[in-house]
């Protein structure tokens, strides 16, 4: 993308042109180096959002509930994005096809702006590029952004460097499987929520998280997503929790972590592209080779190479 061309993408970003964050948002997708000219002269801009993690097991509910939910921030006059993180569609365009038959109603609205986010290229990881694509769609003035993950292991953590606050879905099938569940709940989640509560077993759910979480602050609500039940008792929770968090400073810092998480992904992925240069052609194929026939284990091996690209071994050692 040439000046002109940076110039003009710029300036429909900043209009709120969905055609233009659309075709950006596949630059992204395919980590073409080219939107990076864009994202730096929109970014001035940004930092207005409000973006929130929705994740939990598959087919919880996720996506039904973002649905409702940007219904009723529609009704609070506010512009909405979404991002669905979606691994799956990287082997079959299936689950995509289902958010967009269920968000059927919020593609005619131009206050809304829905991607499956798909990440093959990106050298940064799925991360990075949601990264980025918050960054798009809060320049084009989106001022709540979902951002929908499938919460296993590591993901699920991710998502906490990536949103001001996270929603946790959960179902009343999910029983006794919460008990297990109870520390990395607590260390992601912010509002804990039991969708599906037309299902029978709903109160005893949120009695037994009530119970498991006594010592924590966060709210617990119940909702249904398909007969469109509590999901303004959500919505108001949310921003009860943005509203506490400012006035308390979390808010704040949360700010800080989430730059600090960019900034060192960022520089991450360029001094290992650097350091990957001067790592001669080949051989670290070599290395893997020896590492597999047990000829090195990966830690003299990392030692070895390091010391052949000049890093002082002080270095390597440290940490
Ligand atoms: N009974 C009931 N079913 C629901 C409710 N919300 C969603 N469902 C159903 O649950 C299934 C999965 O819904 P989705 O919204 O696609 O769930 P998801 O968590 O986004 O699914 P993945 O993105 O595939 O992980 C669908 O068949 C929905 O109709 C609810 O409140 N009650
Ligand atoms: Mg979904």
């Amino acid at each position: 993308m040439g000046g002109r061309m940076t110039g003009n993408a710029t300036k429909q970003i900043l209009n709120g042109d969905s055609r233009m964050v659309a075709s950006l948002m596949s630059l992204i997708e395919d980590g073409d180096p080219k939107v990076k000219a864009v994202l730096k002269s929109i970014y001035p801009h940004t930092g207005k959002a409000y973006v929130i993690g929705v994740t939990g097991a598959a087919g919880t509910g996720k996506s039904s509930l973002i649905d409702r939910m940007t219904a009723e921030y529609r009704q609070r006059k506010k512009k909405v994005g979404i991002l669905a993180v979606d691994p799956s569609s990287l082997f079959s365009t299936g689950a995509l096809l289902g958010d967009r038959i269920r968000m059927r109603d919020h593609f005619v609205d131009d206050g809304v702006f829905i991607r499956s986010f798909a990440t093959r290229g990106s050298n940064g990881g799925v991360s990075a590029a949601v990264r980025e694509g918050i960054h798009l769609l809060d320049a084009a003035g989106k001022q709540v952004i979902f951002v929908e993950t499938i919460g296993v292991g590591q993901d699920q953590l991710e998502i906490a460097t990536l949103a001001h606050m996270v929603v946790v879905v959960l179902t009343p099938q999910m029983g006794d499987e919460v008990q297990g569940m109870k520390a990395g709940l607590a260390e992601i989640a912010d509002i804990l929520v039991v969708n599906k509560a037309d299902l029978l077993g709903a109160d005893e759910t949120v009695q037994q998280l009530e119970a498991l979480f006594a010592d924590e602050d966060f709210h617990i609500v119940a909702t249904s997503a398909i007969k469109n039940q509590q999901i303004d008792v959500l919505v108001e929770c949310i921003e009860q929790h943005r509203k506490e968090s400012v006035g308390n400073g979390k808010y704040q810092s949360k700010r800080l972590h989430l730059c600090r998480q960019e900034l060192l992904s960022l520089l991450r992925e360029k001094v290992f592209a650097e350091l990957a240069k001067k790592i001669a052609d080949g051989s670290l194929e070599t290395q893997v080779k020896l590492i597999a026939e047990r000829q090195i284990d990966p830690y003299s091996a990392v030692d070895q190479i390091a010391k052949r690209i000049g890093m002082k071994q002080s270095a390597v050692q440290a940490k």
